[in-house]
């Protein structure tokens, strides 16, 4: 079933896009938890990690190839920065289309909440 973030790929709804591919969209999150908070998920719509076949593997590992770039743009890579993929409620998921989120720019605690 489709989610918001098809509307954002297919451009109903308005995102602040960083990074677009053929495979994959990075856009600033709408309710940034960090001063860098980008969302990078896959064109495909993918639920959650539990719907991941082995022929998205090279889908996911490109995922974190683009966060990490991004986070070199923005200037975190050096300092450090959380990569998360929340699955189901108890995960913390609330949008079911896959989606990285990169957060840097300040301290992160462990554990996670
Ligand atoms: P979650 O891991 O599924 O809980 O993360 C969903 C994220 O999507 C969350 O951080 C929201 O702020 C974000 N988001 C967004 O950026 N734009 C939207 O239109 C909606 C959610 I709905």
């Amino acid at each position: 079933m489709s989610t918001i973030f098809t509307k954002i790929i297919n451009r109903e709804i308005n995102a602040s896009i960083v990074f677009e591919d053929d495979e994959v969209l990075a856009f600033n999150d709408v309710n940034p938890q960090a001063p860098v908070h980008v969302l990078i998920i896959p064109k495909k719509e993918i639920a959650t990690l539990n719907d991941l076949a082995e022929e998205d593997a090279a889908l996911v590992g490109k995922l974190h190839l683009v966060a990490a770039k991004i986070a070199r743009e923005k200037g975190i890579a050096e300092d450090g920065y959380r990569v998360v993929m929340n699955c189901n409620d108890q995960g913390g998921q609330s949008v079911y289309h896959i989606h990285l989120h990169l957060m840097g720019g300040r301290q992160m605690s462990w554990p996670a909440g």
